[in-house]
């Protein structure tokens, strides 16, 4: 398990470069998202109460102080193994001429918000997995090269996945927003 993200906190985004594709500012407040790609919040065990994550447009915390950003509150504090997160399609975007996955993350002040949770990349065939840490409750830019994820096949990307899980998240239960998520 590899945890070597480049985090960059409150670095100021540049003009996007040629080959950037834009996935998602959720700034229209509703789906899908800029790739025509759906998303949304994700339960392992929808039967267990005690265990979920749900999924809201916020107007009020977003990373440039316009649009939305998506709000994602978790917990997977149960007496049952306990995971979940949020899905989002990707348009079966062609990213062999890419090179990295962009987001931006914050946990929320109050409720509090793990700084360590996993990102999972999927194609049809093939499944790959990265943990992010440092997450704080100000705006951060996380960087995860492409190559970390250890995909051969990158020709058509399906879906970008962010679980937490009851043994890496502190606090168990929290919220966070992520925004402006980039393929590049
Ligand atoms: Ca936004
Ligand atoms: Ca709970």
């Amino acid at each position: 398990m590899k945890s070597i993200v480049t985090i960059i906190a409150m670095s100021v985004i540049g003009t996007l470069s040629a080959q950037a594709v834009l996935i998602a500012d959720f700034d229209s407040g509703s789906k899908p998202n800029n790739v025509g790609g759906d998303f949304g919040a994700w339960d392992k065990d929808p039967a267990d109460n005690s265990q979920y994550a749900r999924e809201a447009f916020s107007r009020k915390v977003t990373r440039n102080g316009q649009g939305a950003s998506m709000e994602i509150t978790y917990d997977v504090d149960s007496p049952k193994a306990a995971y979940n997160g949020f899905w989002m399609k990707l348009g079966n975007l062609d990213a062999r001429d890419k090179s990295q996955v962009v987001f931006w993350a914050k946990g929320d002040e109050k409720k509090g918000c793990t700084e360590r949770f996993k990102v999972e990349l999927k194609t049809a065939g093939e499944r790959g997995s990265f943990y992010v840490d440092g997450v704080t409750t100000e705006w951060t830019k996380v960087v995860i090269p492409l190559d970390e994820f250890n995909i051969t096949d990158m020709s058509q990307l399906d879906e970008l996945v962010i679980v937490f899980e009851d043994h890496t998240s502190r606090p168990k239960e929290g919220i966070l927003y992520i925004d402006d998520v980039v393929i590049e």
